[in-house]
C-alpha cells in the first residue's frame, strides 16, 4: 500500500469526453462494456494508466481494433496502455462478480437488487477508468437484465430508450447531460414499489420525483417524499439553486455502508434514511430522514455541479453540504435545539477524533485509504469552518460569496482555496489567516481571563493550538468569538470579537460592577473553552443570556464541573444549590425540546474529551452519581413533568416531539429510583409509538431492570420481520448494563437474524455495544475490547469500510488510563497480524500504534 499526498497533485494526462457503458447484469458474471472517447492532454505522456481493481479483463480495442497484448500491462490495480494516437476510442470489456461483493463498493447485490457505490474510488471495481474526481465526462448507460426479476433498470440522467430483448430480458438507456466524475455514476436494477411525486421549480419546470423501496414498503416512503419537496423548495428560496434534470430518483436499499449517496439524479439510500411510519420510526428517525434527504439533494449543487479537484478537497463538498443541511434543519425546526445537537456531536465525537491518532485537518494532506477520511472532522468540523465564514461575513455577504462560487466554478472540479477566495472576493473580507483552519488539525483551546477595575471590564482571550503531526507548533487561527455581557440580569452588550493572534484583550467601559460573560454565542467557533466561572455566574448565564446556546451551555459547564469533582473524589458532596439551579430549568418558560436538552447531562464521550487519561468507569460512576443526586432531590419535579407531558395519540410535529423528549428525559432520571420503575413498565406496555417504546426499553437496559428480558422478547416477536426495527432491538440488547452482557452478546451474534454482512446490523450490535455500553466495553477484564477486536477481525474479510469505522473506540485508547491503554493496545497489536489486513485497517492501526 502506498500513501498519496495532497502536494503531489498533477492534472490528468488524458481526458475522457464521453463514456458509454453497457451492463449485462448477472449475479456472479456481469459483463461491463465501456466505450470512451479519450484525448491526450499532455503531449509528453506516453502511457495511459487506468485504475482497476477486482476486474477480469475480457477484451480491449482501440478504434475498434483488438489491441495486441504487447501494448498493455494489467496489474491488480491498473491497466497501462501504450498508445500513440492523441485521440482515440477505447473499448474495454470486463467481467465482475456482484453477488460475492460483500465490501459493498462498486457493483453489488443488496437483497434482490443490483446497486452501485462508487464514491470514493469504487468505479474502478466496475471497469478500468481514470477514477479521479477531476476527470469529468458525459455518461450514457445501457442496462440489460432479466425482466421478471428486475423490472426497474435505472441510471443517471434521463431515460432515452427501453425495450424487450430475447430470453425474457429487457433494457433501458440513460443519458446524463451534465459531465461528471465517475464517483457520481450509479446503476440500480431490481423489483421495487415506486412512490411517485412531482415538483414544480421556480422557473416552472416539472420534475418527476420517484422513490423506489422494497415491495410492501410504499406507505413508509411518504415522509421521505415530503422531505425531498421541502429540500427542493428550501434550496431555491435560500440559495437560488434550482434542480437541473427532469427526474430525481431515490432508491432505498438495506445493505449500505453509509447513510446515502448523491449520485447524479439517482441517489442511493440506506433504507434507514428513507423508510418511516408512526409505529416503526422514532422522532429521531423522522428528523434524520429529512436531514439526509436534504443533504443528498443539496449535493446536486455543492458536490455535483461544482465538484472536488481531488479527494483531499473532500470538505469542499461535505463541510459545505453539512452546513447547508444544518441550516435547512434549523429552518424546519427549532434553530437553538438543532445547534445544541450539532455541538453535542462535535464535542463527543469530533473532539475525540481530533485528539486521537487519526487526527487530520479538514483538508487532509496524506491518505492511504480515502474511505477512511469520510470523518467527523471533514464533515462536522468542516461545516463549523463554513459556519465561521458565514459568521464573519454575515448572511448577505455569505450569499454573495455562494453566488460568485457558482458563477465561477459551475461544471468544474475545484479546491477549498477556490471556495474561500470566492467568499473573500465577493465580500471584501480578508480570509488569508482564516485559511489555516484548512491545514491545521486539533481542537484549539480558548482561554478566557476577565478583569474589572475603574468601571472597566477587561476580557483577554488566549488561544492554544495543539502541535501538529509533523512536530510543528500549532499556529494562531482566526477565531470568531461572539459574546454577551450581562448586567443586572440583562444583556447590555453583544459583540463579535475576532481573535487573530495568540492573545488579545478587549476593554469595555462604563460598568458599575463586573458584568457576567456569556461566551461563544451560538457556538461561534469549534474550540474547547477554558474559563473559570462561579456557580453563580453560570446560573446567571443560564437564566439571562439572550443566546439559547449559551444558556444551555452554562448548565452543561456547571454539571461538568461537578462530574469532574466526583471523578477526582467519589465521596465529594454535591451542594444543594445545584438543586435550586436545576429546579429553575423546570420552572422557566422555555420550550420543551430545549428543556429536554438542558436536563440532559454531558455524555460519557463529552466528559472523556475533557480529562486526560481518565478511568472510564469513574466517568460512568460520576455521571450516574450526579443524575441520582438530581432525581433524588427533585423527584417531584421530574415526576410532575413526566406526567404533564404524556401525550395522547402519536403525531410527528414539533410540539409533540418536544413533549416526548422532555418526558423521556424525566423517565430516564426516574428510572434510577426503584419506587418509580413501574413507570418504565407502564410506558413500555402502553406506548403507541417507537420513540416512547425505545425510551422505556433504554431505561430497562441501562438499569438492567428485571422486566428487560420480557420486553425484549415481546418486542422481537412483534417486529422480527421488520429489519430496521430489529436493528434497534439488537442495539438495545447490546446496551444492557449487566454482568451477563458477554454471554448475551454471544447469543446475539448467533441469532438467526444477525449477520455481519449487513452493515446496519453490524453497527447496531457491535457498534452500539462499544459506544453505548461504556461500563462493560471498558470493563477491567478487557473482555469488551476483545469482543470488538474479534468482530473487527471477521469484518476485515467481509467489509473493510465497516471494520474500519467500528475500530474507532479502540484506536482512541490514549484518552484512557494506563491499564486500559495496555489492554486496548494488545488487541490492536493482535489485529496487525491478521492475514489479508485491509488498507483501511492498516492505515488506522499504523497511526494508533506509531
Ligand atoms: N458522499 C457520500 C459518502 C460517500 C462515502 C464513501 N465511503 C454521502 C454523503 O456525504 O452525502
Ligand atoms: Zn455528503
Amino acid at each position: 500500500f502506498t500513501a498519496r499526498y495532497l502536494s503531489d497533485y498533477q492534472v490528468s494526462n488524458f481526458s475522457i469526453a464521453t463514456v458509454d457503458l453497457t451492463f449485462e447484469l448477472a449475479d456472479t458474471a456481469t459483463i461491463v462494456t465501456s466505450t470512451m472517447a479519450i484525448k491526450r492532454e499532455n503531449k509528453n505522456a506516453k502511457q495511459l494508466v487506468l485504475d482497476g481493481e477486482q476486474l477480469k479483463l475480457v477484451s480491449l480495442q482501440i478504434n475498434q481494433q483488438d489491441l495486441p497484448e504487447s501494448y498493455y500491462q494489467v496489474s491488480d490495480t491498473q491497466l497501462a496502455l501504450d498508445i500513440s494516437a492523441d485521440e482515440f476510442i477505447l473499448t474495454i470489456v470486463t467481467e465482475i462478480d456482484p453477488l460475492n461483493n460483500t465490501s459493498l463498493e462498486g457493483l453489488f447485490k443488496s437483497g434482490g437488487a443490483f446497486c452501485t457505490q462508487c464514491e470514493a474510488e469504487g468505479f474502478r471495481r466496475i471497469t478500468y477508468y481514470l477514477d479521479r474526481p477531476d476527470v469529468m465526462s458525459t455518461f450514457s448507460t445501457k442496462v440489460i437484465a432479466d425482466k421478471k426479476s428486475y423490472p426497474y433498470l435505472l441510471s443517471n440522467g434521463n431515460k432515452t430508450a427501453a425495450g424487450d430483448l430475447p430470453q425474457g430480458k429487457h433494457f433501458t438507456c440513460w443519458q446524463d447531460p451534465h459531465p461528471k466524475p465517475c464517483y457520481l455514476f450509479a446503476v440500480v436494477a431490481g423489483d421495487f414499489d415506486l412512490l411517485e411525486g412531482s415538483f414544480t421549480t421556480q422557473d416552472k419546470r416539472n420534475v418527476a420525483l420517484e422513490i423506489f423501496v422494497d415491495k410492501g414498503n410504499l406507505p413508509k416512503a411518504h415522509h421521505a417524499m415530503a422531505s425531498l419537496k421541502k429540500s427542493m423548495l428550501w434550496d431555491e428560496e435560500t440559495f437560488g439553486l434550482v434542480y437541473d434534470l427532469d427526474i430525481y430518483m431515490i432508491v432505498a436499499v438495506d445493505f449500505f455502508n453509509m447513510g446515502a449517496m448523491e449520485n447524479k439524479g439517482l441517489n442511493v439510500f440506506n433504507s434507514k434514511f428513507v423508510l418511516a411510519d408512526n409505529e416503526s420510526a422514532t422522532d429521531t428517525d423522522f428528523f434524520n430522514i429529512e436531514a439526509v434527504i436534504g443533504h443528498e439533494y443539496f449535493h446536486n449543487w455543492t458536490g455535483n455541479r461544482v465538484t472536488c479537484r481531488d479527494w483531499f478537497q473532500l470538505s469542499l463538498k461535505e463541510g459545505l453540504t453539512v452546513f447547508r443541511d444544518q441550516q435547512f434543519s434549523a429552518d424546519m425546526h427549532s434553530a437553538p435545539v438543532n445547534r445544541i445537537k450539532n455541538v453535542r456531536l462535535l464535542r463527543s465525537k469530533q473532539f475525540a477524533e481530533d485528539a486521537g491518532p487519526m487526527a487530520h485537518p479538514i483538508r487532509p494532506e496524506k491518505v492511504l485509504e480515502m474511505n477512511n477520511f469520510y470523518t467527523l472532522t471533514v464533515y462536522e468540523k468542516g461545516a463549523e469552518v463554513i459556519r465561521m465564514i458565514n459568521t464573519l461575513l454575515g448572511a448577505a455577504k455569505f450569499r454573495k460569496g455562494m453566488d460568485l462560487y457558482f458563477a465561477r466554478f459551475d461544471g468544474m472540479a475545484v479546491t477549498c482555496d477556490d471556495f474561500i477566495n470566492a467568499m473573500s472576493d465577493a465580500s471584501g473580507v480578508d480570509l488569508v489567516l482564516f485559511k489555516a483552519w484548512y491545514h491545521q488539525s486539533g481542537t484549539p483551546i480558548l482561554s478566557v481571563e476577565e478583569g474589572f477595575s475603574n468601571e472597566q471590564y477587561q476580557l483577554t482571550l488566549t488561544q492554544t493550538n495543539p502541535s501538529q503531526k509533523d512536530g510543528s507548533e500549532g499556529k494562531a487561527l482566526h477565531i470568531p468569538v461572539a459574546i454577551e455581557l450581562i448586567e443586572n440580569n440583562k444583556v447590555i452588550r453583544r459583540q463579535l470579537l475576532e481573535l487573530t493572534s495568540e492573545q488579545q484583550t478587549w476593554t469595555f467601559d462604563n460598568f458599575v460592577e463586573k458584568p457576567v460573560l456569556a461566551v461563544l454565542a451560538d457556538f461561534s467557533a469549534p474550540v474547547k473553552l477554558s474559563i473559570n466561572q462561579t456557580d453563580q455566574e453560570l446560573a446567571t448565564v443560564m437564566a439571562f443570556a439572550d443566546d439559547e446556546f449559551c444558556r444551555w451551555d452554562a448548565g452543561q459547564q456547571l454539571m461538568l464541573n461537578y462530574i469532574k469533582a466526583l471523578i477526582d473524589d467519589s465521596s465529594f458532596a454535591l451542594p444543594n444549590s445545584l438543586l435550586t439551579t436545576y429546579q429553575a430549568i423546570f420552572d422557566a418558560n422555555t420550550d420543551n425540546a430545549f428543556k429536554a436538552e438542558q436536563l440532559s447531562l454531558p455524555s460519557f464521550d463529552e466528559v472523556v474529551a475533557e480529562i486526560a487519561q481518565v478511568d472510564p468507569i469513574k466517568v460512568v460512576n460520576a455521571i450516574a452519581a450526579v443524575k441520582l443526586f438530581l432525581v433524588t432531590g427533585l423527584t417531584a419535579s421530574f415526576e410532575k413533568t413526566f406526567i404533564d407531558n404524556k401525550a395522547s395519540a402519536y403525531k410527528y410535529s414539533g410540539e409533540e416531539v418536544g413533549q416526548r423528549a422532555l418526558k423521556n428525559v424525566c423517565l430516564s432520571y426516574l428510572s434510577l429510583l426503584e419506587q418509580q420503575q413501574s413507570k418504565v413498565v407502564e410506558q413500555y406496555q402502553s406506548s403507541d409509538n417507537m420513540t416512547d417504546t425505545l425510551a422505556a426499553l433504554a431505561c430497562s437496559a441501562d438499569n438492567n431492570l428485571v422486566d428487560l428480558a420480557g420486553q425484549l422478547q415481546h418486542f422481537e416477536q412483534k417486529w422480527h420481520s421488520t429489519a430496521l426495527v430489529m436493528d434497534k432491538w439488537f442495539s438495545l440488547a447490546a446496551q444492557q448494563c449487566s454482568t451477563n452482557i458477554f454471554s448475551s452478546l454471544d447469543r446475539l451474534l448467533a441469532h438467526p437474524l444477525f449477520s455481519l454482512k449487513n452493515p446496519n446490523r453490524a453497527r447496531s450490535l457491535v457498534g452500539n455495544f462499544s459506544v453505548n455500553n461504556p461500563r462493560y466495553f471498558h470493563c477491567q477484564s478487557g473482555q469488551g475490547y476483545q469482543f470488538l477486536a474479534e468482530q473487527i477481525a471477521l469484518l476485515n474479510e467481509i467489509n473493510p469500510q465497516v471494520a474500519s469505522r467500528l475500530i474507532t473506540p479502540l484506536i482512541q485508547f490514549r484518552s484512557f488510563d494506563l491499564p486500559r491503554q495496555k489492554l486496548m493496545r494488545a488487541e490492536l497489536e493482535k489485529l496487525t497480524t491478521l492475514k489479508n489486513l485491509s488498507k483501511d485497517l492498516k492505515e488506522k492501526l499504523d497511526a494508533a500504534l506509531a
